[in-house]
């Protein structure tokens, strides 16, 4: 007989079908009006050949190569979840004691699951922590620079984060929507913590039914639904930032700015305005410059800036527009743009940034906190910006200059991930993984096979959600699901708190990590506190019984608009914004006070090194995006049915203009290389003329698999061989992925076999196995 058991991922919450003992079914949230169709590679993954059967641990670092030894090299011991929890706990203590907690390397960034008490990161954290601290990461992939400049510019990040002017908001008051990076469907699937509903789609088929006028300013005409009938302006990569300045001269030269707006809301205009009209360098912004450098015609850019003028105007731009060199630049702009409109903090208008990078952003949701673990301590640690990773494994002792402060970087000789996978996140792939192997012990837990398990010393075989209870809760989502057990542990899988609760056991921890309690009494204790946490905000949600037999609990709608920055705009001195001059800061002291020459006081256009204008495109003459992918959610779910539909023979497709195509003599559905002077990568060809010319686009998240020789060609098509890893800037320190000039040819050589959705085969028959196991 079938059992229902209700369930949730960042994906998407659903019922899963159990029968014997096995899932084999997936039913979407019966609440979501929209469901997404990644849901359906669920029992792939469960069951994916690359699930991690049992813990390992690898033979070189068994016989004592460490330092500098060369992973992913395959060959891996099975050892007894004992000894490979007496190893990571004597190797941790043995680092704290030698060297001090910071060589202790846990900052362990990435999304895990969307239960919040088994979150394996916060897990993980918790344990080293309460350890007594450790190298952690701070920011994060998705908008790292633009967290660390808007603090400084508006004083806040809820314009990236939320709750930002809502749909609601939109529907009613928007005429214009000028969306720089579109909005994309495919980013909508996910919701950090769980997308109980998908409210992206209904809302904007509904503000597109009301005639809001849409622009599309993408490279890529997909980042806009049919169903949007938006205007598609396909501008040149990274060079948002010469549009946006062109747009606010076009507005001054006609003298459409709002000058009341920016003299009672707004620093900084008396040192912008000069720049943007040339006074300042002698290169004044029009749109005519700017059109040289975007490839947007004249005219359109001055139209653009007319319209915005005339009609209640939302700028918004996707995070990915700051994932790139020079990211803040853009953004900074943007918030100029607004506010030479006035629109800030009015209805429906002003600025927001990521309408299109995430489902629940724009939704209209109660301010009502999230369930969460509480925050986990790191009093002996020391923190990185996240995408400095590489650099903090290659320069111990060195400095990190990063938003003023100067970081030395300790010595990493441990290396801890859980609920992440650098090999997929992290830029320049090549390099990571020379620097990765200067650390002595890597240890990382992981349901499956990945990249950083394969390249890891000891492999901690992790349950995923369906083995175990939880509660997903977003703060993006209007629904708390219960995440019921559907099935046992697969292999020797165990639950990363259960493993590290052992560890703190060897350490002398144990009831210090664990409170004394177990996984029912965690998930009530979470539930209670956040319910306690609901009387604050006048709603009761009901007691936590009833909550897991419904499982889930809806907190309604709100009844009125939310309008960012509403007070602010209607009364500036009694609500001024969270910056030094309490008012808009187009012209930053503090950050031109940190000297940094590639950032200046106010936003300024300053050509990337990869760009489509740059020198180097003579020899890589095609601008590669690397957006999010469609079909998985980063490198998840990559081994399942949703991810392998997509793919042409097997390899990640990249989408190309016919011209480009023609060029190069390639033909739709061939194999190709692509590749830089940072290492290269196969891909199958799709042509398109949805794409504009020079620009190339190939999604994250197909595992890596590198051949095992030098060149180390990835088979399978991980655009991160190819994108390079510098920062946005001193001041962010952001992945800057989005800025990667590529060349690409056809592949002549026999096709080799992706090999990385199978799991290494282990050295079981050794004598060393024998006696380990
Ligand atoms: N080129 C390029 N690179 C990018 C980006 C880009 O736009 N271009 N985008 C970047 C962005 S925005 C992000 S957020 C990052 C995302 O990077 P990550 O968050 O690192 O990517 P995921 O694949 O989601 O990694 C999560 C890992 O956790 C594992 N996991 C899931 N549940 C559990 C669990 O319960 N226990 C344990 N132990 N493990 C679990 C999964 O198997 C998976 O391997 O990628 C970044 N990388
Ligand atoms: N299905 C699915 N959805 C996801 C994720 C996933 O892995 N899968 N990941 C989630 C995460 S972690 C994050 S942070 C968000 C990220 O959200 P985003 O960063 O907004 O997403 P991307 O897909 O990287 O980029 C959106 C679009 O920006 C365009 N673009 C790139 N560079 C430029 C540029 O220089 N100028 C202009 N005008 N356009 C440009 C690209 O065409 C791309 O399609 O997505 C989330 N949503
Ligand atoms: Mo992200």
């Amino acid at each position: 007989m079938a059992v229902i058991k209700p369930h949730a991922a960042h994906w998407g919450s659903y019922d899963a079908v159990v029968e014997d003992g096995r899932v084999t079914g997936i039913r979407p949230f019966a609440r979501d009006p929209n469901p997404g169709a990644l849901l359906g590679a669920v029992p792939d993954a469960l069951y994916s050949r690359a699930r991690i059967d049992q813990p390992y641990i690898r033979a070189g670092w068994l016989r004592g190569e460490r330092r500098g030894a060369e992973r992913g090299d395959r060959d891996f011991v099975p050892v007894s979840w004992d000894r490979a929890i007496r190893f990571a706990a004597e190797a941790s203590a043995q680092v704290r004691a030698e060297s001090g907690h910071t060589s202790i390397m846990g900052g362990s960034y990435g999304w895990s699951s969307a239960g919040r008490f088994h979150h394996a990161k916060s897990q993980l954290q918790r344990f080293l922590g309460l350890g007594g601290g450790y190298t952690t990461q701070v920011t994060n992939y998705s908008y790292g620079a633009g967290m660390t400049l808007m603090p400084h510019v508006l004083g806040t990040n809820d314009v990236i984060q939320g709750p930002v002017t809502d749909w609601s908001s939109i529907l009613k008051h928007t005429r214009l929507m000028l969306c720089i990076g579109g909005l994309p469907l495919k980013n909508a699937l996910v919701t950090a913590g769980g997308a109980g509903a998908h409210e992206y789609v209904p809302w904007l088929k509904q503000i597109a039914e009301a005639g809001v006028r849409f622009v599309n300013i993408s490279p890529f005409r997909g980042d806009a639904p049919d169903f949007l009938d938006a205007e598609w302006v396909p501008i040149r990569p990274n060079t948002d930032t010469a549009l946006i300045l062109a747009m606010i001269h076009t507005l001054v030269e006609e003298g459409l700015e709002d000058r009341g707006f920016l003299a009672t809301h707004c620093t900084g205009w008396d040192r912008l305005r000069p720049y943007v009209m040339g006074e300042a360098d002698g290169q004044p912004k029009t749109a005519a410059w700017a059109s040289a450098i975007t490839e947007v015609p004249l005219e359109k850019i001055r139209a653009l800036a007319f319209e915005a003028a005339r009609l209640p105007t939302m700028l918004t731009a996707t995070w990915s527009i700051q994932r790139a060199e020079h990211g803040e630049q853009p953004w900074w702009a943007l918030v100029a743009l607004a506010a030479a409109l006035g629109g800030i903090g009015k209805p429906g208008q002003g600025v927001t940034f990521g309408y299109g990078s995430m489902n629940g952003m724009g939704t209209p949701r109660r301010e009502i906190p999230s369930v969460s673990m509480p925050a986990s301590r790191n009093a002996g640690g020391l923190s990185i910006p996240v995408a400095r990773v590489t650099e903090l494994l290659e320069r111990p002792g060195e400095i990190l200059q990063y938003n003023g402060r100067d970081i030395t970087l300790p010595d990493i000789r441990i290396i801890w991930w859980a609920g992440g996978n650098p090999f997929h996140h992290h830029q320049d792939l090549n390099r990571l993984l020379r620097a990765w192997n200067r650390a002595e012990t890597i240890i990382v837990q992981e349901p499956w096979w990945t990249a950083a398990a394969r390249h890891a010393d000891i492999v901690l075989p992790a349950t995923t959600t369906l083995e175990r209870n939880d509660i997903a809760s977003s703060s993006r989502d209007r629904f708390v699901r219960a995440m019921h057990q559907a099935v046992a542990p697969v292999g020797q899988a165990r639950h990363d708190h259960d493993m590290l609760a052992d560890m703190a056991e060897h350490l002398g921890f144990r009831d210090r990590f664990t409170e004394q309690r177990d996984e029912g009494a965690w998930l009530r204790h979470l539930y209670e506190r956040w319910r306690n946490a609901c009387r604050h905000f006048d709603f009761a949600p009901p007691g936590f019984e009833e909550f897991w037999e419904t499982g889930h609990v809806e907190v309604p709608p709100p009844e009125q608009d939310f309008v960012l920055f509403e007070d602010f705009a209607r009364d500036p001195a009694n609500h001024p914004l969270n910056t030094p001059s309490g008012k808009v800061e187009l012209f930053s002291d503090t950050i031109a006070g940190f000297g940094y020459e590639e950032i200046g006081g106010h936003p300024r256009w300053q050509p990337p090194i990869e760009f489509l204008g740059a020198e180097l495109a003579a020899r890589f003459p095609l601008h590669l995006l690397s957006y999010q992918p469609a079909t998985r959610l980063h490198g998840q779910l990559d081994t399942g049915r949703v991810a392998a539909a997509s793919k042409i023979q097997g390899r990640e497709p990249l989408l190309m203009n016919p011209a480009d195509a023609a060029a190069r003599g390639l033909a739709d559905g061939a194999i190709i290389r692509v590749f830089n002077d940072r290492g290269a990568c196969l891909a199958g060809l799709q042509v398109t003329d949805g794409i504009r010319r020079g620009v190339v686009a190939m999604a994250t998240g197909a595992w890596w698999d590198p051949e095992q020789r030098p060149g180390r060609l990835d088979v399978h098509g991980n655009p991160n061989v190819l994108t390079h890893d510098y920062g946005t800037s001193r001041l962010g320190q952001g992945s800057a992925a989005q800025s990667c000039l590529v060349e690409i040819e056809a592949f002549a050589e026999a096709l080799p076999p992706v090999t990385v959705h199978d799991a290494p085969r282990p050295v079981a028959d050794s004598p060393m196995a024998l006696a380990l196991s």
